[in-house]
């Protein structure tokens, strides 16, 4: 695409701004070196990588497949670039970002350590304000917002958390110089995806670990293993069938639901087939499985029970493995991929701590507080997650005609294809709420493309203001709604994509069950329509 200027805009106002450079921004960014618009990029860390750049605690690493999450655009990088893992950890996700930055010249667009903390769009020029926590002002025509679903941490709402005297971190804001855990009483709260790495990453080096766990979940294998010269080649040389049998996957995975139904082969056959499972790669277990057990309670919990077998057998001590296992169905929060996770509850140094029966009260100066007592540390961990999906957005005061994005979805998000609001032009969301339920670089991939497209569309116009009509998003929004409603997920409610896990927030779902599938084919058709549900004047 190489598409005009546009030269209407108020002078001293870019074309476009992206907020955040992680993979979406990044992606985002390149797409717009394409383009003859003005653009540029403000980022609240001092690096590239966004998710990478922050969640950088041991034991950060993929679940998706290396050569699967990264980016297909360009074949040189494709190329040049060897991953050293099925599984890539942080350090080596974080350079290959900032390889991606350099290689692109992506880098001099960016201006680093400047958190965007409002916006207000101005209908007489067609253009947002924007202000950031330094005090700047920037004038943009477009926002392209890709600022994460799970980038605004969460600390547990218990008093005393600034009081400890030792040293604490979260997850989510892990310290550039990382944290001395070697030999140290270390306590680590929550038992998520990250939990569950950095619990597994470091049992081998601490002193003791006190593990305060408020929900169980089901973990199963990652099994990484680093990549041979002989799969390098392969994975190089088919990188282009690779890239389009994900672009035509449901999820963005190289992962596919089995091609026969649960229901069809015997009891004795599901229990071989999921050995299998057990021991292949990442998210085979969820979306490699039978897609009854997604969507068939009886399948869900014969699977559930497979997996509790499984930790039973790899947690010896029975009163230990109680309450690791879950008592919602496998899939209805979303399932960590772990190395050597249970095994670290065999070791003597290991402790598990249930708030569900003994919530911790408050944090101390030396340690925590739960109504059973007091135990003291020298480190804390909180691996306690994210103000999910809106999360981000609620962080920045986000105004248009006088009305507050924040106040507008307050319900639940109200959104056109999980890309633009009504009431609020000019704005573009990236892997923002209903738009995202797969392998992400995938599915920001395919937004960054429409999103790009659609502006390319308003210059073809002439056109200096894009808004989603009401009844688009109506008909997107409900459509999220109804796809969910039918879930297993649904009935429990407990994932973070319903906001569970924020206090005060209200159980809405926030996410999207069509996976890429449903996403390439709304975008696509809203492509092939001249962009119908888009008002552009
Ligand atoms: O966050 P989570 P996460 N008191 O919300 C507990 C991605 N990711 O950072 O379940 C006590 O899943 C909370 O308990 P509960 C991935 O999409 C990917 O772990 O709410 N505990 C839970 O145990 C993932 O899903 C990778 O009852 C509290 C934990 O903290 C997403 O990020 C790796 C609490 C939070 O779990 C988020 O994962 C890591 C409180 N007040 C993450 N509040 C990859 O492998 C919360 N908890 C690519």
């Amino acid at each position: 695409m190489n598409t005009p200027r546009i030269d209407s805009a108020p002078s001293g106002t870019l074309d476009v701004l992206v907020i955040g450079a992680g993979i979406s921004g990044l992606y985002q960014l390149y797409r717009l070196t394409q383009t003859d618009l003005t653009f540029a990029a403000v980022e609240a860390g001092s690096g590239v990588g966004g998710t990478w750049y922050w969640n950088r605690y041991p034991g950060a690493r993929f679940d998706s497949e290396s050569y699967t999450y990264a980016f297909f655009f360009s074949k040189e990088l494709r190329e040049e670039w060897s991953w050293s893992e099925h599984f890539a950890g942080q350090p080596e996700i974080e350079s290959y970002l900032n390889h991606v930055a350099d290689r692109f010249d992506l880098r001099k667009y960016i201006t680093f350590d400047t958190r965007v903390t409002a916006m207000d769009f101005d209908e007489d020029t067609h253009t947002w304000k924007v202000t950031t926590a330094n005090g700047d002002v920037i004038h943009a025509r477009f926002v392209i917002t890709g600022i994460g679903m799970l980038s605004a941490p969460q600390y547990p709402p218990v008093p005393g958390i600034d009081d400890f005297r030792g040293v604490s971190a979260h997850t989510g804001l892990w310290p550039q110089e990382g944290v001395d855990v070697a030999g140290k009483k270390v306590a680590v709260i929550g038992t998520g995806s990250t939990g569950v790495q950095v619990i597994s990453a470091i049992a081998g080096e601490v002193g003791s670990l006190t593990v305060y766990q408020r929900t169980p979940n089901w973990c199963t294998p990652l099994n990484n293993a680093p990549i041979t010269d002989e799969e390098q080649e392969q994975i190089k040389s088919t990188m282009d069938q690779l890239h389009e049998s994900l672009k035509s996957s449901f999820a963005g995975f190289m992962h596919n639901f089995a091609p026969v139904e649960a229901g069809a082969v015997s009891h004795e056959e599901r229990l071989k087939f999921w050995e299998q499972l057990y021991n292949a790669p990442g998210f085979a277990k969820l979306l490699g499985n039978y897609m009854q057990v997604m969507t068939d309670k009886v399948y869900n919990r014969e699977f559930s029970d497979f997996v509790e077998s499984k930790i039973r057998t790899r947690v010896h001590d029975p009163k230990v493995a109680d309450l690791l296992v879950p008592d919602h169905g496998y899939g209805a929060k979303r399932p960590p991929f772990e190395t050597n996770y249970y095994e670290v509850y065999n070791q003597p140094n290991v402790e598990l701590v249930d708030l569900r029966t003994t919530p911790i009260t408050k944090i101390t100066e030396t340690g925590i507080e739960t109504t059973e007592g007091t135990e003291d540390f020298d480190v804390i961990i909180y691996a306690t997650g994210f103000d999910a999906i809106t999360g981000a957005y609620d962080r920045i005061d986000i105004t248009a005609g006088g009305a507050s994005l924040n106040s507008a979805w307050e319900d639940g998000p109200f959104t056109f294809v999980g890309a633009s609001a009504p009431g609020f032009p000019n704005l573009f969301f990236l892997v923002g709420p209903h738009s995202s339920s797969g392998n992400v670089p995938r599915m920001s991939e395919r937004q960054v493309d429409f999103v790009t497209g659609t502006l390319g569309e308003a210059v073809r116009r002439g056109a200096t203001r894009v808004e989603a009509t009401f009844e688009a998003a109506k008909e997107w929004t409900d459509h999220v709604y109804e796809l969910n409603s039918t879930s297993l997920a649904a009935e429990e409610k407990i994932d973070y994509t319903y906001g569970t896990n924020t206090p005060g927030k209200k159980i809405v779902f926030r996410h999207y069950d069509g996976g890429l599938a449903g996403l390439n084919a709304k975008m696509t058709a809203v492509e092939d329509s001249s962009y119908a549900g888009f008002e552009f004047k």
